[in-house]
């Protein structure tokens, strides 16, 4: 397979795990690295053997557009158009940190700068990638608990999410950009698009600026009735961060994703009575990837794959940016609905 030389834009937190993870897979190479603060930039390209390293997207591209295959950008939400039309007017192809955007419009111009430059453009989303995901979806598309109707996907936690990402706590719009772009496309994943939403925020962390707490209730095409919540302010008994728990009630059984990544499968028996297996759906751990965060650190290995084998011309992208867009709308869906109070039809 043909070896892809890309950039990376942004070398933050999140980088800090991004970086490892494409050196899990073998056909690419990082040729530099920018950031607005050089230091850090420095620091990683010791780390991670880079040779060349920019403060200005413009002299990296200037530089090294001709050489380059693509370029992944890991930065905050706000950038995410500018850096996007850069790299999209270089004729390169666009790998662009969730959430999209701060808003549908700047989404839309994303979607559609990169259609009209010609360029193939993804969105890292990951959460979609989790092994016990993968597991569950199969679950479902085996048909063993029949036509799901109903489904609770849950990601409630009180983890500081703030100490390792502290502009989180800045954001007007936090959980459900932060974690709503992920748990509502996981919804997308597992159940298809939704008809209509409903969804009620509060804020209960009075040391941040946007909402830590909503509750997302859509009926989807295939008409399931989907009950998403989500809260950075859920003192519980076992704090299971950063797993997604989902019920999922089918019209032959149940299949439930628990805590420690184990999946119940409930149906009935001809007899009436019911039969449950179980398994366990466990994420590869890495040796560079956060304890804390290694489920989530484990599946920015398979989503880059996903994206890799499709720059590579194999096809088969999930997540790309038309695909994502769809997520994105959920999102700005749901802070419509909240504000409004309102259902709001897709
Ligand atoms: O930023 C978020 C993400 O993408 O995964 C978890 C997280 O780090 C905190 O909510």
């Amino acid at each position: 397979m043909k070896k892809l030389k890309f950039a990376v834009i942004g070398t933050g937190f999140w980088a800090t795990y991004q970086l490892p993870a494409w050196f899990e897979l073998e056909s690419v190479e990082l040729v530099a690295l920018c950031n607005r603060t050089r230091a850090r930039a420095d620091d990683f390209a010791q780390r991670f053997d880079v040779q060349h390293v920019y403060e200005n997207v413009d002299e990296l591209l200037d530089r090294h557009a001709d050489e380059l295959d693509f370029v992944d950008i890991i930065t905050d939400v706000d950038t995410h158009l500018y850096f996007t039309t850069k790299v999209a007017e270089r004729q390169l192809d666009v790998i662009c940190q969730k959430p999209m955007a701060p808003n549908l419009d700047a989404a839309r111009q994303m979607v559609e700068t990169c259609r009209q430059w010609g360029v193939r453009f993804y969105i890292h989303e990951n959460f979609r990638w989790q092994a016990p995901i993968r597991q569950l979806k199969a679950v479902l598309d085996s048909g063993a608990i029949g036509e799901p109707f109903k489904a609770n996907v849950s990601f409630c936690s009180a983890f500081p999410v703030f100490d390792n990402q502290p502009f989180l706590a800045q954001l007007d719009q936090f959980i459900l950009t932060d974690i709503g772009s992920h748990i509502l496309d996981i919804c997308r994943f597992l159940f298809g698009e939704a008809s209509s939403l409903y969804c009620q925020t509060t804020r209960v962390n009075p040391h941040i600026q946007g909402e830590d707490v909503a509750n997302v209730l859509m009926r989807m095409h295939s008409g399931l009735v989907c009950n998403v919540a989500m809260s950075y302010a859920s003192i519980l008994e076992h704090e299971v961060f950063p797993q997604t728990l989902v019920t999922v009630e089918g019209s032959a059984g149940s299949v439930v994703l628990r805590r420690d990544f184990e999946i119940r499968t409930t149906v009935r028996r001809p007899d009436r009575s019911v039969d449950t297996q179980s398994q366990i759906a466990r994420p590869p751990i890495y040796d560079w990837a956060d304890p804390d965060y290694a489920l989530v650190h484990a599946s920015i290995v398979d989503c880059n794959r996903n994206l890799l084998t499709d720059l590579q011309g194999l096809g088969g992208a999930e997540t790309t940016g038309g695909d994502n867009f769809e997520t994105i709308r959920l999102v700005y869906a749901a802070y419509e609905s909240a504000r409004t109070n309102q259902v709001i039809t897709l």
